[in-house]
């Protein structure tokens, strides 16, 4: 009855989504726990490039029931959209099963998440504009819309008009002093209500359930640890719990289900928005990791700022997180450099930190405490096994694993599903 946890390590797009889809073969269930349409996930099948964005990446396995939890906000356009899409290309999208416990993200709440980036100014977040920190904001202040109020009219319909009425004179600002109906919203959203009724469920009781019966769940975070509300790089983080504590809130699954927890981390580090970044390289190097990587926003089309990878974040994630493994991805985009520098430390005013201040007013003074590290000229995306790789590249691999304080059981080396070296 294992449930297996995944989660970014970083600050997202380490490759959460080919992770998923490569365990996909085999677990039962792929639950979503938190996030909405703001997370993007690249998965490469059989030459076929997938983009996924509120769908959890396990709608690729057709063996496996894919899951939107009671922490997801759901935006209905998007989802249907993103379903639509899949089912031209083939995909079986029938399985999909949505909480009813889940927020819906109302189209004024992309407005405000706009809007207030606007106001923000030079001190702007970098939303990905989707809505998401405001449908959060909702669920928390207690007005928020649940899928389960689609199915109750007159619930539908008071728990917008309370949820506009804090927020009118607010949105007539947006709207050029026009005031959003409730009729318009309420109508908006029961559009949606017939196509969506056969997906909802109590996702908890389906997946404890499963769990019962032996079989397996795995939780696909989506962004990642130093994005999270509580323990990420704050007020530069989404508005979720994207660590391995916030799955099980997200899926209604207890902690004593949890048998793995995976972390997924970059052999480098990248970020979208704002925020501090200590290993962040504004010289040639950074371009260079962000065109051989393709670091580019999958939603958003946003160029992702890139750096070397950070020892000292990856061991607080795996504190943080409980992390009983990694997954190390793209280390085939480092193929070629000489000497690969390795954040181990940081210099904060003259001090030497080897572990991530508590305090963020240091953590945006740090600078990073390199280690060189011999490079590797040989290409590595046909590599199967750890032992095919060049010793300087198993070295870099064994180095991380000794800073981070857990093992790296999977290393990936190229974008395809089957570009993966399995250690344990
Ligand atoms: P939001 O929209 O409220 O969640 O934004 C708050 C911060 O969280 C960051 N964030 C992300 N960072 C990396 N990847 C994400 N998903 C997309 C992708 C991003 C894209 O996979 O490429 O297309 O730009 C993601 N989602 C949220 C965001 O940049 C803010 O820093
Ligand atoms: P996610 O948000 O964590 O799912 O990550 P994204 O999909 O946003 O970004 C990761 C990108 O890296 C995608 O384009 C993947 O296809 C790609 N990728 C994943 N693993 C590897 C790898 O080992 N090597 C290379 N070259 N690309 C990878
Ligand atoms: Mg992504």
């Amino acid at each position: 009855m294992p449930a297996i946890a995944l989660v970014g390590a970083q600050w997202g797009d380490e490759g959460k989504g080919k992770a998923t889809d490569i365990l996909g073969g085999r677990v039962d269930y792929v639950v979503k726990p938190n996030g909405g349409n703001n997370a993007g996930h690249t998965v490469v099948v059989g030459g076929e490039k997938y983009e996924l964005k509120l769908l959890p990446a396990g709608i690729l396995s057709p063996g496996v029931v894919p899951v939107i939890g009671n922490g997801v906000v759901v935006n209905l356009d998007a989802l249907f959209a993103e379903l639509d899409g899949l089912a031209a290309r083939g995909v079986d999208v029938s399985r999909l099963v949505v909480s009813a416990g889940a927020h819906l993200v109302a189209p004024y709440h992309q407005a405000l998440d706009k809007v207030v980036e606007r106001f923000l100014g030079k001190r702007a977040i970098g939303t990905t504009g989707r809505g998401i920190g405001p449908a959060y904001a909702d669920k928390v202040a207690r007005v928020g819309i649940r899928v389960q109020d689609l199915f109750d009219e007159p619930v539908l319909r008071r728990k917008v008009s309370s949820a506009l009425a804090s927020k009118n004179e607010i949105l007539a600002k947006i709207y050029n002093g026009r005031e959003i109906a409730t009729d318009d919203i309420v109508n908006h959203l029961l559009s949606f209500a017939d196509r969506l009724r056969p997906m909802v469920a109590d996702t908890s009781r389906l997946l404890n359930r499963a769990l019962d019966a032996g079989q397996t769940v795995l939780m696909e975070g989506g962004q990642a640890t130093l994005l999270d509300v509580d323990h990420g790089t704050y007020p530069f983080v989404t508005s979720s719990n994207p660590t391995a504590g916030g799955a099980c809130i997200g899926a209604g699954i207890g902690p004593t289900r949890i048998t793995s927890t995976l972390g997924i981390v970059k052999a480098y580090t990248t970020r979208v928005g704002a925020g501090p970044f200590p290993t962040e390289l504004s010289d040639g190097w950074g371009e260079y990791l962000q065109r051989t990587g393709g670091e580019v926003g999958v939603n958003t089309g946003r160029v992702r700022r890139c750096g070397w990878y950070d020892a000292v974040l990856a061991a607080y994630s795996a504190r943080v997180n409980g992390f009983t493994d990694y997954f190390l991805t793209k280390l085939d985009v480092l193929t070629g450099i000489e000497r690969i520098p390795v954040c181990v430390a940081y210099e904060i005013d003259g001090v030497r930190h080897d572990v991530m201040p508590f305090s963020q007013s240091d953590f945006h003074h740090a600078r990073p405490i390199y280690e060189l590290l011999p490079g590797w000229q040989q290409d590595i995306t046909g590599c199967r096994s750890f032992k095919e790789l060049p010793v300087a590249a198993q070295d870099y691999v064994l180095r991380l694993e000794e800073l981070a304080g857990c093992r790296i059981s999977y290393v990936g080396v190229g974008p395809g599903r089957d570009q993966n070296i399995v250690r344990h």
